[in-house]
């Protein structure tokens, strides 16, 4: 990270915020319509880009430290930044954490979920169920005055509770018309430790819990990162932003 400072954003860039963030929440929504056993990722990358353009948006991962794609999709022990490819085909089973991040008016929206192909094996089930509530857990901590090791230590305690583990290689991270800013949002931690939160921050919040080892690899393509006792893992994210009685969520799909 270039500095410590933490960007409070002004109302105006909120709405910025809302906007890009609203219209990533809906672009994940029309992609979970395409999971199915079958469809490989490229084709879902493939929409990601049609989609985005049609609605006059650029995708934020294409090209960003050279990533090769506009969305990251990681299936079964990928753990993130997997690359859409022609030949992975989605199977019965799999789940498929597909992740996107839209700029619209240079102002960033990031959000991921991860879906089920078909029906998932319970653990699959289960892991996913306390992802998401992992998410739930870390958001519901987001206030003035709170501290950043509240929400990890929050999330860290119940994955543990439930049998999985917390990946700590990958965090959130602060975002605005920077797709990676300060500051980091680490989902294990301690209560009480770390920066205050204040009105106006905007950062992110994407557990990886994972089945086994917390533990991850990253392949020799230099991004897909993967368990490393290869159980599965599994991710959800919302960009959120502190407001003066507590938190917004800015990628909720109308409806949602
Ligand atoms: C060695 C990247 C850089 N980073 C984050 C950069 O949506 C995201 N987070 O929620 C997200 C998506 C992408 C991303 C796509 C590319 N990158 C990835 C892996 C390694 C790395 O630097
Ligand atoms: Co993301």
């Amino acid at each position: 990270m270039a500095s410590e400072t933490i960007v409070l954003l002004s109302s105006r860039e909120l709405d910025k915020m809302r906007k890009a963030g609203r219209l990533a929440a809906k672009l994940l929504h029309h992609l979970g319509s395409m999971v199915k056993p079958g469809v490989s990722t490229l084709e879902i990358n493939d929409e990601a880009e049609r989609w985005t353009q049609a609605h006059g948006a650029k995708s934020a991962p294409l090209g960003y430290n050279g990533f090769p794609k506009s969305i990251c999709t990681s299936v079964n022990e990928v753990v993130c930044h997997g690359i859409p490819n022609s030949k992975q085909i989605l199977k019965e089973g799999d789940i498929i954490n597909i992740d996107v991040t839209l700029i619209v008016d240079s102002y960033h929206g990031d959000t991921s979920k991860t879906f089920f192909v078909g029906t998932p094996s319970p653990t699959a089930k289960k892991l996913v169920e306390v992802t998401e509530e992992c998410l739930r857990k870390g958001i519901a901590c987001v206030k003035p005055e709170a501290r950043i090791g509240d929400i990890g230590a929050t999330i860290q305690e119940y994955a543990e509770a439930q049998g999985f583990s917390v990946v700590r290689d990958f965090v959130g991270h602060g975002i605005s018309n920077i797709f990676h800013t300060t500051p980091q949002i680490p989902h294990y931690g301690t209560p009480g430790k770390g920066k205050r939160l204040r009105a106006g921050m905007v950062f992110t919040i994407e557990p990886m819990i994972n089945e086994g080892t917390w533990e991850v690899e990253v392949q020799s393509d230099r991004w897909t990162a993967l368990t490393r006792d290869r159980k599965l893992s599994a991710q959800c994210e919302h960009t959120v932003a502190v407001t003066d009685d507590g938190v917004e969520i800015l990628t909720l799909d109308e409806g949602q």
